[in-house]
């Protein structure tokens, strides 16, 4: 009788556990969905399993497509990082702003004044995060490296940090966390120099023998790690990164953040190092693919990916996160280190269908991987041919939250949250994209403005810039490839084009 007892009481207990279990599950799903931005790193078109990948699988990213709504014509605003970075944060157009690639001792590149997508995320209520590579510049200029670091992330809008400050083949090689660098020992205080070799480190000049890639003379500076960088840096010896934990330790700072905002809507921007130089993934990805580093570096990137899945999966936050994997600029396969991307390659094409890649003006410079992911809420295993690009963001998560942009914010950000969640045909009526050329897409052709000198650095690689001293003009709709140059036979249309760039080159665009 009393056995029978206690398993009355006991159901009871399950019935009521599960009643309230419901009920937050469904005040969760109709709350502001947390937002994940997983921003790898010179991922180009072909580099995913479900986007044609050969010699390495990517099965993760390819579950994430086969439970979200892929693009096939999305695109990041520029060729390079730091101004696609720009511009996802701040929904301006990098131009504006004169944003290039930094060095790793740039001030902060964002005006701690101006609106940024996570400080709107911030006033509807969100914790935000940004882990991984920044790359946007730290500080007001002279960056004493072993005082607390500011401006950063704080004072654009981001409530945590946990940074590569530059990028992985610049110095400062140490992580920056919360405006501070990690595991730094005051009586080794680091100082670095992009302009003269301040070291007391061997460079990878005086000592290829003690590295583990060779490299060009710009990345031949010190040495971390067993691998030279571009800059010189002195002490902080207890601080330095070690490449080959990148992934672990930036995806348990990842799975740290998650857990700790299982209550409350959260936005993290995810910046990966993978699959940027020096590609050096940890040993377990080492042989995952047929392709040498850069090969197991998209396997390492696609494990980054599956580790947020999981921790997602494991918290029961999947259904109420709005997660999209994308890149910030096209494939490179030399880039300063050799890692024998260009011997292994095979048959795998970094750029799809496209010309060009990272650098370049072409298609594969900003046409990059795109995958959102929000169950119930968008299509599973669709694809999307719309034209998109990540400037839209911002505009794009303030219309889905009901937010109304001030005048100020968001110049160039366009409202395009029924695309993006596929519920909708309408597409960018025009796109930007920014190389050392700009170019101009709308209604199926492409216009790239004269341009006339790449960087000295890149006019030595083999790269197709797209860059020429004359206007071009391709018939994209019929001619994908970028292949033939109709300027002349269409100058009518180009001087449309160029007068929309004119204008566009003016002022703020959004309406
Ligand atoms: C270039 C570097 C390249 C890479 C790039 C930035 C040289 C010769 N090349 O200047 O290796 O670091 O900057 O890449 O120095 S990005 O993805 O962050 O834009
Ligand atoms: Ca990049």
């Amino acid at each position: 009788m009393k056995t029978l007892l206690k398993l009355i009481l006991l159901l009871f207990v399950l019935a009521a556990c599960q009643h309230s279990n419901q009920e937050r599950v469904t005040e969760a799903v109709t709350s502001k969905p947390n937002i994940i931005i997983i921003y790898a790193d010179d991922a180009g078109y072909g580099d995913v399993g479900v986007y044609g990948a050969r010699g390495v699988e990517t099965p993760n990213i390819d579950q994430l497509a086969a439970e979200g709504l892929l693009f096939t014509d999305a695109h990041c605003t520029a060729a390079t990082c730091t101004p696609s970075r720009y511009s996802l944060l701040t929904g301006s157009y990098a131009f504006r702003h004169n944003a290039a690639i930094l060095p790793g001792d740039a001030p902060l590149l964002i005006d701690p004044d101006i609106g940024t997508l996570p400080k709107m995320l911030q006033k509807n209520g969100y914790q935000t995060a940004v882990i991984g590579k920044w790359h946007l510049g730290l500080g007001r200029g002279e960056v004493n490296w072993n005082e607390k670091i500011t401006p950063g992330p704080a004072e654009i809008g981001f409530d945590y940090s946990f940074l590569l400050p530059a990028t992985g083949d610049r110095v400062p090689t140490v992580y920056v966390e919360n405006q501070e660098v990690v595991n730094l020992d005051p009586d080794d205080p680091i100082t670095i120099s992009y302009e003269e070799n301040i070291s007391d480190r061997p460079t990878g000049l005086e000592r290829p023998d003690l590295l583990k890639m060779k490299a060009d003379t710009q990345h031949s500076q010190t040495i971390v790690n067993g691998i030279s960088r571009i800059g010189y840096m002195k002490g902080g010896e207890e601080a330095l990164w070690k490449d080959e934990a990148f992934a672990d330790v930036l995806t348990g700072k990842v799975n740290d953040f998650i857990s700790q905002n299982t209550e409350q809507p959260f936005f993290l921007y995810f910046a990966l190092h993978d699959i940027h130089v020096p590609r050096v993934p940890n040993e377990r990805f080492v042989g995952k693919s047929t392709m040498g580093p850069r090969g197991d570096a998209i396997a390492q990137m696609d494990w980054c990916v599956g580790e947020v899945m999981k921790t997602l999966a494991e918290k029961g936050l999947a259904e109420n996160t709005i997660l999209l994997f994308t890149s910030d600029n096209g494939p490179v396969l030399d880039d300063g280190y050799d890692d024998q991307a260009e011997e292994l390659l095979g048959d795998h094409q970094p750029s799809g269908e496209f010309k060009g890649g990272k650098y370049s003006a072409f298609e594969a410079g900003t046409r990059v991987p795109t995958i959102i992911r929000w169950p119930g809420e968008i299509p599973a295993g669709e694809r999307s041919d719309r034209l998109l690009s990540q400037v839209d963001l911002y505009h794009s998560f303030a219309e889905l939250l009901g937010y109304a942009l001030n005048e100020k914010e968001a110049p160039d950000s366009f409202a395009m949250w029924d695309t993006w969640k596929g519920s909708a045909e309408e597409e960018r009526p025009y796109l930007v994209e920014e190389a050392f050329a700009f170019t101009v897409r709308k209604d199926g052709w492409k216009y790239i403005t004269p341009a006339t000198k790449a960087p000295d650095w890149l006019a030595n690689k083999d790269i197709e810039t797209g860059m020429s001293t004359s206007p071009q003009l391709y018939h994209l709709a019929e001619d994908i490839q970028e292949t033939e140059n109709v300027a002349e036979a269409n100058s009518e249309r180009l001087a449309k084009l160029d007068s929309l760039w004119q204008e566009i080159k003016a002022g703020p665009t959004r309406q």
